[in-house]
């Protein structure tokens, strides 16, 4: 049976005139571009509030008929991270080694990665992203999620944003494949480890890779 109930509340919502409608997106922009991935990160401890407040926004993503299909994991624990860093450097030399092909190395060169990732064990916080195919409940029936990579995409990409503007760096790192964070974090079967975000400050005199973003010319089109 369909249930028909919904139940509805007023939105709250601020109605802006449009110089301060433009202010905000020049400045948010302005914010945004100076958002850099970093590979190198300090030790210096960050607030559990911060780190929580960031998941939170992640978690008010929109997403497909509201299921939420997420779970984040926040990682501090020392030895856990050098769980991580082992099993992600075992997956990652095997990529550079022969996984990757010529091409796919080449479009990484300008980025300076390798296998190496000191940086797992050396930010204060590893937050690794779940996307969940369905969610179980009590009685361990299924409910179907709808657009889940979408859905969690979107989740991520608030969770970056948020921890920009709180002032840290982050890392999208993503070892291939990574099926290994399921079982170093206790996380059930359907659950597919999504990405794993690295945040901190970043170390000091740290240097980024000298390369441009689209201009909105070249991203976008209008049709008028
Ligand atoms: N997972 C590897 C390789 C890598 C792949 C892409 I696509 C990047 O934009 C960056 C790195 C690594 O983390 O080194």
């Amino acid at each position: 049976m369909v249930s028909k109930e919904h139940n509805f509340k007023p939105l709250e919502f601020e109605y802006r005139d449009e110089p301060s409608l433009i202010e905000r997106s020049e400045q948010f922009l302005s914010l945004m571009k100076k958002r850099r991935t970093v590979r190198s990160f300090s030790s210096r401890k960050v607030p559990e509030s911060v780190i929580a407040n960031a998941i939170e926004i992640a978690g008010s993503a929109p997403s497909g008929a509201n299921m939420q299909p997420w779970h984040f994991v926040a990682v501090s624990s020392q030895s856990v991270k050098k769980q991580i860093r082992e099993a992600a450097e075992i997956e990652e030399r095997k990529l550079y080694e022969h996984r990757a092909s010529d091409e796919w190395l080449d479009a990484l060169a300008p980025l300076g990665t390798d296998a190496n990732k000191p940086f797992l064990e050396t930010a204060p916080w590893l937050i690794a992203v779940f996307a969940q195919k369905f969610t179980l409940d009590d009685q361990g029936k299924k409910h179907k999620h709808y657009y889940t990579p979408e859905s969690v995409g979107i989740a991520t990409g608030f969770l970056i944003a948020a921890l920009h503007q709180a002032g840290l760096a982050t890392l999208t790192h993503t070892p291939s494949p990574m099926s290994f964070l399921r079982t170093v974090l206790d996380r059930p079967e359907h659950e597919k480890p999504f990405l794993l975000l690295v945040a901190g400050y970043p170390a000091e005199n740290t240097t980024v890779p000298d390369i441009e973003k689209k201009s909105a010319e070249m991203l976008m089109s209008w049709k008028t």
